[in-house]
């Protein structure tokens, strides 16, 4: 092969980095809009979020055919979910079924980190390195599908290195089953990851020790098999389903309640609570207008909670540990099957960072200010970088040779989380400032790639070569994104929303909470008045 014809085959139209449920969907528009692309993929196998995060119990916490594409209805009819909630591995299974229909593995280069993004001013192009070889690619668009909670945080604890067990951190779990029969095993964190997993783990293990810094809510999802003649009401509505799913706050679960829980009687209020108890999930959050803005609305949905706690857990003692003391929904809430009555386990002990923190890893074990925990295996359920991680290990570079890190550096800036100013022809799906990570993912994705997708076709329809956001858009998107969550009660805790979840990484709250049909809206009005708000040239 000449060198010339190597280096055609190297430039694309578009690369797409990550092949996750975006990474995957944005390709497919791609390539029906008849681009020329390439994607690259850290794992061996497509799935992004659903790749790495094979932890036991690892489920999605919205409805199975709500997290489903819409974009085909041959792919809706032929595929049945199996169960209400479906499991990581029914999950995979599906992105690869859709990876494979529409022929997107070709494109794809697995085992590949993107190492570098580089906007090319003279060429106009990006310039991407990856660390499987020397070669450059360049590609006029280049989309970041590198996913929300993908870019696992693993604490600096002290002694890390001497621990000398078996690790693992839920969202980067071995593809291989891990036995943890007969085992002493730790678990280090209490949000979604760890709240799915220990009820398992603590069904296999000898021992299991959960260290909890901060309690979480959570309420029981009601997960049971799909009927099939659900299945199949579901087929024959999904038009109708995914148009009313579209017009809810977050795109998924049952419709909220309209009502004020301050409003309402005592009784009404019980009956309302007992009612979205037993639809179970984060339906429940919905269960009055007011839970996420109001404290008192608050309070009363979390004395309900902690009455249900009361009366699962057996301990006294335990249920004050078990408690959280934050506004329900100021940390992402839990969905579970069992959480609590792992805790009436005799194997099972919580171990409460508030009365005794974790002091440092030892060859043994986990070290507290109390004890040496002696322990075969320790499980990080210690959350992720969220929605800067991912996009921080790659180097990379808009005009003037700017980097991303550098902008960001006080925190993410975009117009309406699709694109960054100084960054021509560069989009992320799901970025900060989009609200996909507070509602149903899948749905907020497919939003961001039509979109993205109608952008780059105006483009080219128009002779068009360049598009990035105004700064003055962009900042006032920022402020509008901050004073939207300033109204709520999710600014108040540690929260990884505000990236207080990593130290040093600067404290602004990063998703879009004014709800999916509003920010619909105003990408629509955007393009409406010709992509309003955005430099193109
Ligand atoms: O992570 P998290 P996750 N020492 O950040 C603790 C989605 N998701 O992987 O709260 C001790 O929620 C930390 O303690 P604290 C979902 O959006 C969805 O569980 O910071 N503890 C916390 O308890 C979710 O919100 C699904 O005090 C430390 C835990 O680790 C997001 O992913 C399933 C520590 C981290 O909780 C992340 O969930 C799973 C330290 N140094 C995940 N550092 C479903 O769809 C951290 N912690 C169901």
């Amino acid at each position: 092969m000449s060198n010339k014809s190597r280096e055609e085959k190297e430039s694309f139209d578009a690369i797409v980095v990550g092949a996750g449920f975006a990474g995957l969907c944005m390709l497919h528009r791609l390539k029906q809009i008849g681009l020329s692309v390439k994607s690259f993929e850290v794992g061996t196998g497509v799935g992004g979020t659903w790749y790495w995060n094979r932890y036991p119990g690892a489920r999605c916490d919205v409805e199975s055919w709500e997290y489903s594409y819409s974009f085909s209805e041959e792919l809706e009819q032929e595929w049945d979910w199996s169960e209400r909630y479906a499991a990581q591995p029914e999950i995979l299974s599906y992105l690869k079924h859709v990876a494979e229909k529409f022929n997107l593995y070709d494109c794809i280069n697995f085992n590949t980190r993107v190492k570098s993004a580089i906007f090319d001013e003279h060429q106009k192009k990006w310039v991407i390195q990856t660390d499987c070889s020397k070669t450059s690619y360049t590609a006029k668009y280049c989309i970041m599908a590198t996913g929300c909670l993908s870019s696992a945080n693993i604490p600096q604890i002290e002694g890390f290195t001497d621990y000398q067990g078996e690790s693992f951190h839920t969202g980067n779990w071995p593809k291989e089953e891990i036995d943890f029969s007969k085992k002493k095993v730790g678990i280090i964190g209490t949000g979604s990851s760890s709240i799915q997993a220990t009820p398992i783990i603590a069904s296999q293990a000898d021992q299991l020790f959960v260290f909890q810094r901060t309690p979480n809510w959570s309420v029981p999802a009601r997960n049971a098999p799909m009927p099939a003649s659900e299945m199949k009401r579901i087929k024959e509505s999904y038009q109708s389903l995914r148009r009313e799913q579209r017009k809810l706050p977050l795109a998924a679960q049952k419709p909220p309640n309209r009502a004020s829980a301050l409003e309402v009687s005592g009784e009404q209020r019980k009956e309302a609570y007992e009612n979205y108890w037993e639809i179970g999930g984060l339906s429940f959050l919905g269960a009055f207008k007011d839970i996420a803005t109001n404290p008192e609305a608050n309070e009363t949905a979390t004395k309900f909670l902690t009455k249900k706690i009361q009366e699962t857990i057996l301990d006294k003692d335990l249920v004050k540990k078990l408690i959280p003391d934050h506004y329900l929904g100021c940390k992402r809430p839990c969905s579970d099957t069992g959480y609590y009555d792992t805790f009436n386990r005799k194997n099972v002990m919580l171990v409460d960072s508030r009365e005794e923190p974790i002091i440092r890893l030892s060859k043994d074990g986990i070290v507290s200010a109390k004890r040496e925990y002696r322990l075969d295996s320790i499980i990080f359920a210690t959350g992720f970088d969220a929605m800067t991680g991912s996009l921080d290990k790659i180097d990379i570079r808009g005009r003037n040779n700017l980097t991303l890190k550098e902008k960001w550096a006080a925190g993410p800036k975009t117009y309406l989380g699709l694109g960054t100013a100084g960054f021509p022809n560069f989009f992320i799906i799901a970025g900060p400032g989009s609200p996909s990570v507070l509602a149903n993912m899948v749905v907020g994705i497919e939003q961001h790639v039509d979109w993205i997708g109608d952008c780059i076709r105006y483009l080219k329809d128009n002779d068009k070569n360049q598009i990035d956001p105004d700064p003055s858009a962009e900042s006032e998107w920022v402020e509008h994104v901050n004073e939207v969550a300033s109204r709520t009660l999710y600014t108040g805790c540690n929260n990884w929303y505000l990236g207080a979840n990593i130290p040093g990484k600067p404290r602004v709250f990063m998703p879009y909470i004014g709800g999916f049909p509003k920010y619909v809206r105003k990408c629509e009005q955007v393009v409406e008045d010709g992509y309003v708000g955005f430099n193109i040239s």
